[in-house]
């Protein structure tokens, strides 16, 4: 049996750790969201609370696949014809946090091409953390990774139980992602120091709402507790 220290429980809460029922998922660390002239640069954040967690997870990354674990990528993003796109989300893309109107919103032209539609530049993965071949990469056009997607589907084939979640923003993709995958009745590990809010506050009290309930929607831990634990 393995446990990884975390909080509020060693988690998984079974012990069964194993590279055949556990994936390491890498939630939209693309352009967009953590690099300059991408979506989040264009609302005004600062990059370097997203970009705080491109190393450890590189780090995790190198010992998931080592150990062949599974490592499954998402990316955010919208066809090109913007069909998948609902327009309250891109008027709200497009709103200043005073109210008015006229920023680069969502399927926008912008710096890094038309922001968050597939097949442009900030819409990719970014090449520190790119997918290996084989990798399975989930398109997702809302916040959370399961919904309109296939990724249960993948994750019900390859038989895995275990998700540690990795990626951006923890408040937004990683939690929701997180809530989708508990009610599917998935057993999930957030990594703090692997994910990033564009509000530091956030990112804390996004931790915090895991502990409530001895483990609401499962457990979170560090990348050193992890990566102790799997060696
Ligand atoms: C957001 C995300 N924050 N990946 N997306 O819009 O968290």
């Amino acid at each position: 049996m393995t446990f990884v220290p975390a909080n509020p429980y060693p988690w998984p809460y079974d012990g069964d750790l194993r590279p055949e029922n556990t994936t390491l998922i890498v939630i939209d660390m693309q352009t967009d969201f953590c690099g300059k002239g991408g979506y989040i640069d264009l609302q005004g954040y600062d990059l370097e609370n997203s970009r705080a967690c491109i190393a450890p997870i590189q780090k995790l990354l190198a010992k998931f696949r080592q150990g062949g674990y599974h490592v499954i990528h998402t990316r955010e993003g919208h066809r090109p014809d913007l069909s998948d796109l609902p327009a309250n989300k891109r008027w709200r893309s497009r709103r200043r946090p005073d109210g008015s109107s006229g920023l680069t919103g969502i399927g926008d032209p912008g710096p890094c091409g038309r922001v968050l539609v597939r097949g442009e530049p900030g819409w990719d993965i970014i090449p520190e953390l790119a997918p290996l071949p084989g990798e399975p990469i989930i398109d997702k056009p809302g916040k959370g990774s399961f919904c309109a997607t296939d990724l249960d589907l993948i994750l019900r084939q390859r038989g895995i139980h275990n998700i540690v979640l990795t990626g951006i923003t923890t408040d937004v993709c990683v939690h929701t992602t997180m809530r989708e995958a508990n009610d599917r009745g998935y057993e999930c590990l957030l990594v703090g120091d692997c994910c990033a809010a564009t509000d530091a506050g956030n990112h804390d009290a996004a931790l915090k709402m895991i502990t409530m309930q001895s483990g609401v929607f499962g457990a979170h831990s560090t990348s050193r507790a992890l990566l102790e634990a799997l060696s």
